[in-house]
Order: structure tokens, then sequence, then C-alpha cells
């Protein structure tokens, strides 16, 4: 047991300390986090990032994954597959009728990973989840919206806070208001989930719903957005999990086949129709690229709003979903296309990837960097329909100079396409799993087996020692929007201290990965004020918490503080909802 120290600032800006006593669990991940960051011997991976099998098999395919505050990851894939590599938990099986593979089931098709011990546990999925959404709501609990056959209207929830040492998913049927088959999901500012799209759905809605939520119990209202329409390509469609981000500014930019438009949420009117991405190539669903909002550079006082810029990379030439089902694997998108949506004239300019890629999965790291990783170079998304796995992840960097704008980074040796995930965890890795590339659990006489492993990557960064959080997180710290907080942490005795100018305090919100889509990734950089040192490596920095819900919609984040370019290992933070 180890005695800590947090300092949490009371509204009215003075500060109280409290003392609290970690577990044996969280102290174990402190030991091993520091086993990493003392190193001084020269770290075994070089500038290139470090591979590492965390799972040779977590029972399922990880063709959905989010990470929950308390450092967990619940991943699933589909109740009709057949059976899984796990069982469902105390001898359960599952009866379903409508199941299209296996009437009664008694596997499990979705996991809890708890990431200090590395532990398992199978969850009960009763309706099926294929090619679903989610939103991890601002009390923790996760959202999970649609899937197919049996569960095209269902949402789930998981709860990830209450402790309860059985949670598991609790089924609403029929809450939909229409089918929602390949949507995206977008936390709102008023705490709400906007729930967009899906297979020939034109339309949008809320959870919860205006009129569960006055008690009606009926289905929620529905919104038409002749938007998911217009583009639409006759065939492959190449517009289905359309990317979403919310804007500083509380608008909605949402991004589908080559067209981006503004939505206004609250008079749900398109406000303004960016030009298509330069090269005319598609880049969602089945031409899978990948998109994330960059991110946002607050200033103090929360007086400017950040400039928003949104980058999309990788995707597949129209065409390519037609050709792979004949059999011919066209080469994927080399391009990315990034543009400032909110800018007077909004332009996108286009710049070319070390190699082409399809099906990448873009995760925001702490440093501001984005790594891309996943997919495969030819041919597009779907069953049996992309050759040549890209293994290489490829680093963006936002700020860097054209030359040293991409890094090519070492390669995993496991080929990783369709359904295949990856997300931050709370240790600066990047989680990757899945690769589901058939109809069914095929582990033989495939060309790319279904993958049922999991792996980290360790970026370039995690080679070095970062600075070590002490205080300004533990499992229940809340701020409120625009306070001012205490973070106190430690860099290492041989790292050189570069100043005060050179600490970074990010706020990174926890993204739901799936089919190439990272829902809800944030990075919001804090502004830091006054950084004190209070002891021989130890030092204090005042960061001040977004000014509002449309720059940071409320709920769980994890901080990272990075001095010099180097992360450390991120500590949960809530932001409470306004009243
Ligand atoms: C990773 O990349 C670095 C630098 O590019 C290289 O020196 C190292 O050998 C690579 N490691 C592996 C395991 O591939
Ligand atoms: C979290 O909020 C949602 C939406 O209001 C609600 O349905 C759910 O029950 C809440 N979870 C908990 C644990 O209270
Ligand atoms: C994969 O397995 C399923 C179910 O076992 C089977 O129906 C299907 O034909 C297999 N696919 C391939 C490509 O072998
Ligand atoms: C392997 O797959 C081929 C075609 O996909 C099929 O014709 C053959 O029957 C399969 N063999 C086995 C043993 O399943
Ligand atoms: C494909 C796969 O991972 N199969 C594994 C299922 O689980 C058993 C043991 O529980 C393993 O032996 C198999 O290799």
């Amino acid at each position: 047991m180890r005695a800590m120290e947090k300092t949490i600032p009371t509204p009215t800006g003075t500060r109280r300390t409290k003392t609290r006593t970690r577990n044996a669990t969280a102290t174990f991940v402190l030991a091993s986090f520091l086993l990493l960051v003392e190193g001084v011997v020269a770290p075994p991976w070089g500038s290139g990032g470090e591979w590492q099998l965390l799972h040779a098999s977590i029972g399922i395919s990880a063709m959905h994954m989010q990470l929950l505050p308390g450092d967990k990851v619940v991943m699933f894939d589909r109740t009709d597959f057949g059976p899984s590599n796990i069982s469902l938990p105390g001898g359960r099986c599952r009866s379903d009728p409508a199941d299209l593979a296996l009437p009664i089931d008694c596997t499990a098709h979705s996991v809890l990973l708890d990431l200090p011990t590395a532990a398992l546990r199978p969850l009960t999925l009763l309706s099926d989840t294929w090619c679903s959404s989610g939103a991890l709501l601002p009390n923790g609990t996760l959202l999970q919206s649609g899937g197919f056959n049996d569960g095209d209207h269902s949402i789930r929830l998981f709860d990830s806070v209450s402790g309860d040492p059985l949670a598991d998913w609790q089924e609403l049927p029929s809450y939909l208001a229409v089918r929602r088959w390949y949507a995206s999901d977008q936390l709102l500012p008023n705490g709400r989930v906007l729930i967009v799209g899906g297979r020939r759905q034109f339309s949008y809605e809320f959870f919860p719903s205006q009129e569960s939520a006055a008690g009606s119990g009926g289905h929620g209202a529905l919104f038409p957005f002749p938007f998911l329409e217009e583009t639409r390509d006759a065939n492959a469609e190449n517009n289905l999990y359309p990317f979403l981000h919310l804007l500083p500014d509380g608008t909605l930019f949402v991004f589908a086949n080559t067209r981006a438009v503004i939505l206004d949420i609250a008079s749900h009117q398109v406000l303004r129709r960016l030009p298509p991405i330069a090269d005319d190539v598609p880049r969602n669903y089945p031409s899978s690229g990948s998109s994330v909002l960059l991110p946002l550079r607050l200033a103090p006082g929360g007086t400017t709003l950040p400039r928003p810029e949104v980058l999309i990379c990788g995707g597949a030439p129209r065409g390519s979903y037609e050709s792979a089902l004949r059999g011919v694997f066209l080469p994927a998108a080399t391009t990315c296309g990034r543009i400032g949506p909110s800018d007077p004239n909004p332009a996108w300019i286009m710049e070319t990837m070390p190699m082409p890629r399809v099906m990448g999965d873009m995760v925001l790291l702490p440093t501001g960097d984005v790594l891309i990783v996943n997919g495969a170079a030819a041919g597009t998304a779907g069953w049996e329909l992309a050759r040549e796995p890209v293994m290489n992840p490829v680093l963006y960097s936002p700020g860097a100079s054209a030359e040293l704008r991409f890094t090519l980074l070492n390669g995993s040796s496991i080929p990783r396409l369709y359904h295949s995930t990856a997300l931050l965890d709370p240790y600066g890795r990047v989680l990757v799993g899945g690769s589901n590339p058939h109809v069914g659990y095929n582990f033989t006489n495939v060309t790319y087996p279904t993958e049922l492993s999991l792996e980290a990557f360790h970026p370039p960064y995690l080679a070095s020692a970062g600075p070590r959080v002490v205080a300004a997180g533990a499992p229940e710290a809340e701020v409120g929007y625009g306070e001012v907080v205490a973070v106190r942490f430690e860099v290492v005795a041989y790292v050189e201290w570069t100043g005060t100018g050179s600490v970074e305090v990010v706020a990174m919100a926890p993204g739901f990965a799936t089919h190439a889509v990272g829902m809800n990734q944030r990075a919001v950089v804090l502004p830091v004020g006054r950084v004190t040192q209070v002891g021989p490596f130890e030092y204090v920095a005042e960061a001040e918490a977004p000014p509002s819900p449309e720059v940071a919609p409320p709920g769980y984040y994890l901080w990272f503080v990075v001095h010099a370019g180097l992360p450390s290992q991120g500590v949960w933070v809530r932001i409470r909802p306004t009243p």
C-alpha cells in the first residue's frame, strides 16, 4: 500500500489537498511503469517503436474496441459468427432462434480486458453487434448502438465505473428508430450522443432520445439527413461509417465518400458545404480511409477558440470494391487530405504517405502526432476483398516540415485487415487487435486467418523516460470547465529538464474503434500557466481545464503530461457536465 497525495482545485481557486491510499493494483501499475522508464541502459528497441504480443488469444476477434475508465478495454465482435474461442461466464448458453450461425451458442462474443493485470473476463451479448458503433457517456457508461440482424435496432449499455466485478452488457432492444448498421456515434456537448447514418439510413437520431427521456417509452425522433443519400455510390456505397468531428464552436463536421458538410445540431441545418476532397478518392466504408480531428490547442482563458483541422488518410479509389469482387485488387490511396473546416475559405491540402493504405486506423497520441496503423495496400473493406497487408505503422507529425511529416515505423508480423482495430491506452501504447476478413471464425484454408491476438505497439517515445504524474488524476478526480488544476509530476533524474516552456498537459478522450474509424477520439492541449519546482525532480504545472463542452464534451479523459516531447502515463480525470 502506498499513500499518495492529490491536489485538486476548489471552485474558488484555493486548493485542498487530500490523501488517499492506492490499492494493490494501482501500485502494480506504478511499479511496472517505473521499471519501464527507469531503465538507464539503452532500451531493447530503437527509434522505430516496438511490438509486444499481449495475448495470443483473447478468445474473440477485436472487431470493436473501447478504452474505459479504470484502465479496462471492452472488445466485441459479432454473435452470428459461430463459436468463439472463449466460453460464456458461468457455463451459460445463449439461445437465440434468430442467430444466423448458431441458435444455441455457449461462447462469448465480448470480453473485458483489465490492462494492469492483462486478465480477461467474458461478457454476455444477447443480440448481434456486427458493424455497430459506440460512445462513452459522461457518466462512464459505454453506449453501444445498432448492429445487424436481431441487434440492428438495439442499444446496449456497459457500466464501467460502478465497480461491480460482474458488470455485464444491458440490452435495450428496439430502442433505435431505424436499423443502424455501419452508423457512427458522436458524443455531444450536452452529453447526448448523435447516431448518424448506417446502411440505407439517410438520417440521424439521439441517445437518450427526447421521447424516452420524457418517459414515453417510444422510439426517438428521426431527423432526415439527405447528405448521406447524396454521397451514396450506386454499388459500393462508400459513405458508411461517416466521419464525425465535433468542432470547438459546437457544430459538427461530417464527411462521407468524398464530401464534407458542417451541420448545426440544434437547428438540424447544414450550415456549410466544404469542397470535395481534392483527389476525389472515396474515404468511407468500404473504401475505408480513416480520420482524426487534430489536437485542439487552447489559448489561456478560453477566450479564442482553437482552429480545428481534420485529417483523413488512405482509402480506396472508386471502382475498387467492384473490382475486388472480380478478384482484381486495385492499389489503395496513398494520399491524406487536411482541411481547416472553420477557415473562411476551407481548402484541402493533400499529402502523400510512404505507402498506400485502406482500412488503416488513425490514433491520436499524447505527443500530438497521429499513428496510422493496420490495413492493406490493395483492395477494400469487405469479406475477402483486400490483399497486401501493410505491416508498418506510419507516424504523422502535424507540425513537422514536409520531409519529416511521415515517419515509417517498425512493422508487426501479424496482418490486420478487415475488422482490425487500434486505440491509445493509458500507458501511451497503442493496442492493436482484430482482423476477421471471413464470414466465420476461419483459422485455416483462408488467405488471412481470423486473428484472436492482441498486440501493443510501443511508439518510439516509450523508449525514453517520460515524466511520471504523481497527482492530478486518481480515478475519482473531477474538474469543472475552466478550472485551474495543479498537476504534479516527476522528471526522472537522468533526463535533462528542458524548462517550463516544454511542458504540455493534454486531455485525451478515449475512442471507440471499429472499421478504421476512431469515434470520439479527441486531444485537447490545455493551457499551462506557472510550472513550479517543488522537489529535486518534482514539479507542479497549473493546467486550465477546457473552457466549454463544445471544446471538450463532458466525461472521462486521460490527462498526460508531456515534457520535451515525451508523455507520462495518462491519469483519468472526469470533466463534470455543466448543470
Ligand atoms: C526498429 O526500428 C529501429 C529504427 O528504425 C531499428 O534500429 C530497430 O532494429 C527496429 N527494431 C525491430 C525489432 O525491428
Ligand atoms: C448513464 O447515463 C445513461 C444515459 O442517461 C443512463 O442510461 C445510464 O443508466 C447511466 N449509467 C449509470 C451507471 O447511471
Ligand atoms: C469460413 O467458415 C465458415 C463457417 O465455418 C464457412 O461457412 C465458410 O465457407 C468459411 N470460409 C472460407 C473462405 O473458407
Ligand atoms: C478450402 O477453400 C476452398 C475454396 O475457398 C474450398 O473449395 C475447399 O473445400 C476448402 N477446403 C477445406 C478443407 O475446407
Ligand atoms: C484459434 C485459437 O486461438 N484456438 C485456440 C482456442 O483455445 C484453445 C485452448 O483454450 C487453444 O488450444 C486453441 O489454439
